[in-house]
């Protein structure tokens, strides 16, 4: 990040439309951090409230005594505000644009039309004696009937707990056990890359366990006709019970703290946790980001391509548009099927303005080259979006100059599950980009840098990634272990929430995520970010993707090991490794060279594209024992594939 190229704010950018300039931005972070409760509470405003509310917020980051309340004697229903809200203005107009995995299927279906559906599956939740606080699983492809669930929920006041299609009977069972659900919604079939999932067979599985056996209803949507066992005292066909329901619902009243929904994630250690959102200041924060963010418009289509399985799939693609009245696309498929130029092929299809995706997505797209992707025409396009993990500067460039094609300004935004919405991003007219850093902070929130001993750092610094005071999306619980919620995130560093992330600060108050803390490396004293070394390997033409992780080194303390995926076509040999290590040398300093180099033809990521560095540190470090939970990886496969190559080297 030495000298960052800076894109400024295209002038066609700042014309008429766009919600934020430079001058308005800083005019009203500043109002929003020095009165928060003046700021939120006309921000809070931008939902419908059933009954308003007269407190803002009441917050205590003190372990003693944790509180996190916003909003808290208003109420408000999400389903309402996503759907009902809209229906005399906008209610022919598309609220889901669904893309099948097929490139010959797509369906569109108005707010009306959805509205009309949520309520029909309310009332079938309710006649199944679903109840306002109870938790539903859902276990779903990419389908509408997936946003027709969880709306539908959120309509009754029953606390969803969406749990990812590709994750395993196993896995699905234990959510299940610990959020005590009786009731699962799935579908006969998922359907991706022409490839079938079996996730009904799958929950079969998963209530054959101990975990799973308190289920009682299975609802199955019917996707790909694939066959199924079937139990007729627990499985129920979606189209048979919608039939005879009423398209009439009254949405029930939710107090603002009232719980929204469970999503689970894993930390560093122990099970998954149950981040629990509650309904007011999840949705008010999922709204006004959304808008102010992706600068949203009323033609907009927008796409993000995340999977409704993990959190971007809840607020980015389900309710922080729907909220606004915002067209949203929902994808089935894969970037690769039937080809790598499928991504811009939807783009031109259904003319989409906005596009959010994910660094690992666009280093795939990148390593098949430029041609796929220049099949298609992309003028649609006004804006990118990145999520999930640091960008680093070459999939940037390369998103913003062909994807792109050097026209729309990329918001690289960054947030956690446990977070409900983004806090570190640049808004389009008012932040000038500099590739790899997400920028500045959203309004209201108070990002810090501390050091090791939870010293604040001032002005140019680099530490852990804090942040000072309560933002209404904030988690406010892990499901069933508040205990937890407090030993993860407020008790390393006293009276602030603990992100977990490393960053740094520029000269011009930018902030560079360096990834996780426990993924930063100590060299002779000197500390790297894994993200870092990664980001100027995959600067070279020849590298496709990189993960880096630390491993033990008896003179440095910690030595840099570097797991290289060529691009398509390279062949590895001993000069492109020492050209590599001197590549690194050249772009960060001798301090980055990489003490080792393995050529890795696949990393072991999980399915939302996560690569599992626990996994990578234990086979650098030579410990081919306990790698421990291996479930959750898109491929297992890779992980053998690794130990041998590090046995053979
Ligand atoms: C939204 C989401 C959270 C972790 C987070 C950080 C990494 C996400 C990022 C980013 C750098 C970005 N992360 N976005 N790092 N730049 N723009 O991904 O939630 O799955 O909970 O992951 O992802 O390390 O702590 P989640």
């Amino acid at each position: 990040m030495s000298e960052a190229k800076i894109y400024d704010v295209p002038a066609h950018y700042s014309a008429a439309g766009t919600r934020n300039s430079p001058e308005d931005y800083e005019r009203r972070y500043a109002q929003s951090v020095q009165d928060p409760d003046a700021f939120w509470a006309e921000e809070g405003r931008i939902v419908d409230w059933i009954k308003p509310f007269t407190k803002v917020k009441d917050v205590s980051f003190n372990a003693d005594d944790l509180h996190i309340r916003w909003f808290e004697d208003g109420q408000l229903n999400v389903s309402a505000n996503c759907l009902d809200r809209h229906l005399a203005e906008r209610g022919d107009k598309t609220a889901i644009i669904w893309e099948g995995d097929s490139p010959d299927q797509s369906r569109h279906i108005t707010f009306r039309e959805l509205h009309a559906d949520v309520c029909r599956f309310a009332n079938v939740l309710l006649r199944k004696g679903v109840k306002k606080g109870e938790r539903v699983t859902i276990y779903m492809p990419m389908i509408p009937e997936a946003a027709v669930a969880m709306l539908a929920c959120t309509r009754i006041g029953a606390v969803h707990s969406v749990v990812f299609g590709g994750f395993s009977p196993d896995s699905l069972a234990g959510r299940i056990e610990d959020c005590e659900s009786t009731v699962v919604i799935t579908a006969d079939e998922g359907l991706r890359g022409g490839k079938s999932v079996p996730l009904k067979a799958n929950v079969d599985n998963a209530i054959r366990t101990p975990g799973g056996a308190g289920v009682k209803t299975v609802i199955v949507v019917r996707r790909t006709g694939g066959s199924v066992n079937w139990d007729g005292s627990r499985d129920h066909w979606y189209h048979d019970l919608m039939a005879g329901e009423s398209a009439e619902h009254q949405a029930e009243a939710m107090n603002a703290e009232d719980p929204l929904f469970i999503l689970y994630t894993s930390g560093s250690t122990g099970k998954p946790k149950g981040v629990l959102h509650t309904t007011g200041g999840y949705l008010v924060y999922a709204t006004s980001t959304f808008a102010n963010i992706f600068d949203i418009r009323e033609d907009d289509v927008y796409w993000c391509t995340a999977d409704v399985g993990w959190v971007t799939g809840h607020s980015y693609l389900l309710y922080g548009p729907l909220s606004n009245g915002t067209t949203t696309l929902m994808f089935e498929g894969v970037p690769q099927y039937p080809d790598w130029g499928r991504i811009g092929k939807v783009v031109d299809k259904h003319q989409v303005s906005i596009l959010y995706t994910a660094p690992t997505a666009i280093r795939a797209i990148m390593r098949e080259g430029d041609a796929p992707t220049l099949e298609s025409k992309r003028t649609s396009l006004r804006l990118l979006g990145s999520v999930g993990e640091p960008i680093n500067p070459e999939a940037w460039e390369w998103y913003h100059r062909v994807v792109g094609d050097h026209r729309c300004p990329i918001v690289d935004t960054w947030w956690q599950t446990e977070t409900g919405g983004i806090l570190i991003t640049p808004l389009p007219g008012a932040t000038a980009l500099k590739p790899g850093s997400a920028t500045r902070p959203y309004f209201g929130v108070r990002p810090a840098i501390l050091d090791n001993d939870g010293t604040l750092l001032e002005g140019v610094a680099e530490g852990n990634l804090v942040i000072s005071d309560s933002w209404p999306g904030q988690m406010r619980t892990v499901y069933g272990d508040h205990q937890r919620f407090i030993d993860t995130y407020f008790k390393t560093f006293a009276g602030v929430y603990t992100t977990g992330d490393g960053a740094k600060r520029d000269a011009d108050g930018y902030y560079w995520i360096t990834g996780r803390v426990d993924d930063v490396l100590n060299v002779s004293g000197h500390r790297m970010g894994t993200a870092e070394v990664e980001s100027a390997l995959v600067s070279h033409d020849a590298v496709a993707e990189s993960a880096v992780v630390g491993f033990p080194h008896d003179i440095k303390g910690q030595g840099i090991y570097a797991y290289v995926t060529l691009q398509a076509g390279v062949e590895p040999s001993d000069e492109l490794r020492k050209a590599l290590v001197a590549h690194v040398r050249r772009e960060i300093g001798p301090i980055a060279a990489p003490d080792a180099i393995q050529w890795a033809p696949g990393l072991p990521k999980t399915r939302s594209g996560k690569i599992m560095r626990r996994i990578l540190r234990k086979i650098a470090a030579y410990e081919f024992d306990g790698l421990g939970d291996t479930s959750t990886l898109a491929d297992p496969s890779v992980v053998d594939n690794l130990i041998n190559g590090r046995k053979a080297g």
